[in-house]
């Protein structure tokens, strides 16, 4: 066997650096679900935007390939091809085999951190089965191949090319991930907000996995973060013209923010640092929105619009209706919390202030038409905010009273000790009826919910108080919402969402989680709400059955079984008998159920606006370009 290099130290830490990736994906991905999977696109594309942000690549390609290859090329410098001083192997192959390596041969700017956990692509090089990368420099083309992590062979000059760039391709290790079928969604989503947040980066996203059906997507937005704030409001109804856009640069540190109000009731503000989504948002999320209220109040007073002198708005006035992105850039971030999801950086905060101070006290003297119908709306946001209260004080004396009674379609369990006890919320009387005989009484409790639901986006809480749909889920779960909140009243520890694998069902889980994001947050945010996973397919052979939770699924019982099972598709949870529920859906030992997280609630959120929104036209768009998936689901 040849050996490729001097088997020295450096090379023992870089394959010990290499297994503990292998050993532990989690701990550097998040985790080997198809989330995972996703995350090593991002870890790749980061790369390549790092290089847009440094001022050096103007366009990106991402495709999914044939057999779930995935490609990623840019027209930037391409990263260095001479030998590292240190390590005596080319700059490249020590960028995708140490370990934290990546990053190290930045230009300059701004330094994406790389998505979640700033690993980068050694990482995605250790879990892939197999990776290639094709450097250009304007003089060769460069080529290297690596299988899980190892380089097979020398760099290699496989060409000549007056172009300059890197391609990567590589396929994700199926010893490692659950599934390698990447959702062509999912991922177009992440890019094309990777392309508001780069004003002018144009990426080219196609997946080409069918050659029946190809599908390609150029995402190329020459209005950045404005752009993203009029796409967020398609499906609704702004109430003024202009997309208010403030901008500016401060001690290495630049901000770019976005807003337009809307005729909707919910808010939406989407925080970003160096590119990562910050759902836990942080010191630019807060400045921005302290600024917000104090510049509102501070006009209303100078104009005299408050009748009485303490009138004030409160915070949440002045947001109701208004989506706002929020785009800081920071030499040196911090994220905080458990997702490194939260901006820490103190200088941050202050920076956003003084920069909304400046520019939208200004924006608001020089359209004063604009200002005068932000300020009417918060008014009337401020008179439903004390209705609201009134609703609430007068439904506590009543129905929310401590000695409330339990919904009447509410089958409860026995025991009370919320580590162990879990509700399910069904969709529809007749699963509901089989989930109450299927279930196990001792700690499992059924809620069925059914008929049309409260469009949340058009309630304010006074509304969801008292709304004959919701009211049952409020009462059940016991903590109340909004504002009264209290997960000290918890009354099951699991929230179990059962709702059939098709557009109803879709929509019910989008409408709950919306409401569950909106009223009840810290639901989601301690882990609180699962899905359940309902069988697609039954199979039967003889004595044997078994079920299947997906087409693949299906095809390797029907293998096992010798060929020529059975196959039954389960239209809805509506025809399982109760047995059937209780061992495929319900049962600890036996059951999958995934747990909601805070990004998965943000997206229905999102999901929900296009879906509710006041306009026809988004949502028509919406379902059309969801149309395979809406089929699939539906045969
Ligand atoms: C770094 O500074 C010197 C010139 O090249 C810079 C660089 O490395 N640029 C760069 C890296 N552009 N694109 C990449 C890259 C692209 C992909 C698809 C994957 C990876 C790991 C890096």
């Amino acid at each position: 066997m040849e050996q490729q290099h001097a088997y020295d130290e450096t090379q023992i830490q870089v394959l010990e650096g290499l297994e503990a990736v292998r050993k532990r994906p989690g701990m550097y991905i998040g985790s080997t679900s198809l989330q995972g999977l996703h995350h090593l696109v991002y870890e790749i594309v980061d790369n390549s935007i790092d290089e847009a942000m440094a001022g050096f690549c103007t366009e990106i390609g991402v495709k999914i390939l044939a057999g779930n290859v995935i490609e990623v090329y840019d027209n930037g410098r391409g990263i260095p091809i001479g030998i590292h001083p240190k390590m005596g192997i080319p700059a490249v192959e020590v960028v995708f085999t140490v370990l934290h390596a990546g990053g190290k041969f930045g230009g300059g700017g701004y330094k994406v951190s790389g998505g979640l956990h700033g690993v980068g692509a050694s990482v995605v090089n250790a879990l892939s089965e197999w990776l290639e990368v094709e450097v250009s420099n304007g003089e060769h083309v460069y080529f290297q191949r690596y299988e899980r992590g190892k380089s097979v062979e020398k760099m290699k000059v496989i060409g000549d090319t007056a172009e300059t760039g890197t391609r990567v391709r590589f396929y994700a290790d199926s010893e490692i991930f659950e599934t390698l079928e990447y959702e062509y969604e999912t991922l177009l989503r992440r890019l094309r907000e990777q392309a508001f947040l780069n004003a002018g980066l144009k990426i080219v996203f196609s997946d080409e996995r069918d050659p029946e059906k190809i599908r390609s997507q150029t995402l190329h937005y020459e209005g950045g973060v404005k752009s993203f704030v009029e796409f967020l409001n398609k499906g609704k109804e702004a109430i003024h013209e202009d997309i208010i856009y403030l901008n500016g640069e401060k001690d290495g540190c630049a901000v770019e923010i976005a807003m337009q109000y809307t005729g909707s009731y919910s808010e939406s503000i989407l925080s970003f640092a160096n590119d990562i989504r910050t759902i836990d948002g942080g010191t630019h999320e807060a400045g921005f929105k302290n600024a917000l209220t104090r510049i509102m109040n501070k006009y209303a007073h100078a104009k005299n619009i408050f009748k009485k002198e303490e009138e004030k708005f409160e915070k949440e006035d002045v947001r109701e209706g208004l989506t706002a992105v929020v785009s800081v850039k920071v030499e040196e971030a911090e994220f905080e919390g458990q997702t490194k999801t939260k901006l820490g950086n103190s200088e941050v905060g202050t920076i956003v202030t003084k920069l909304m101070n400046e520019q939208l006290g200004d924006y608001l003297e020089e359209n004063p038409r604009v200002a005068r119908t932000i300020i009417e709306k918060a008014q009337l946001a401020s008179r439903a905010r004390e209705s609201a209260r009134k609703a609430r004080e007068t439904t506590r004396k009543s129905a929310l009273s401590s000695g409330m009674s339990l919904p009447g379609k509410l089958s409860d369990c026995q025991m009370r000790d919320t580590d162990i006890t879990e509700i399910y919320i069904v969709e529809g009387d007749s699963a509901g009826g089989s989930a109450k005989q299927g279930r196990d009484r001792r700690f499992q409790a059924i809620l069925p919910l059914w008929g049309k639901m409260l469009n949340v986006e058009k309630a304010r809480e006074d509304k969801v108080i008292g709304n004959d749909k919701l009211m049952p889920v409020i009462t059940a779960l016991g903590t109340s919402i909004g504002m009264d909140f209290n997960i000290e009243k918890l009354r099951y520890g699991k929230i179990i969402i059962m709702a059939d694998a098709d557009v109803d069902g879709s929509h019910i889980r989008t409408l709950l989680l919306t409401f569950f994001f909106r009223f009840m947050r810290p639901l989601i945010e301690e882990g609180h709400i699962y899905l359940a996973q309902p069988p697609l397919f039954k199979l039967t052979k003889g004595k044997n059955v078994a079920y299947a939770y997906s087409d693949e699924e299906r095809d390797a019982i029907n293998a096992e079984m010798g060929g020529g099972a059975l196959i039954a598709r389960y239209k809805g949870l509506g025809e399982m008998n109760p047995d059937q529920l209780w061992e495929t859906t319900m049962d600890p030992r036996r059951r999958t159920i995934i747990r909601v997280t805070m990004e998965d609630a943000a997206q229905a959120d999102e999901i929900f606006s296009i879906l509710m929104g006041d306009k026809v036209e988004p949502r028509k768009e919406f379902i059309e370009t969801n149309a395979q998936y809406v089929q699939n689901l539906d045969i």
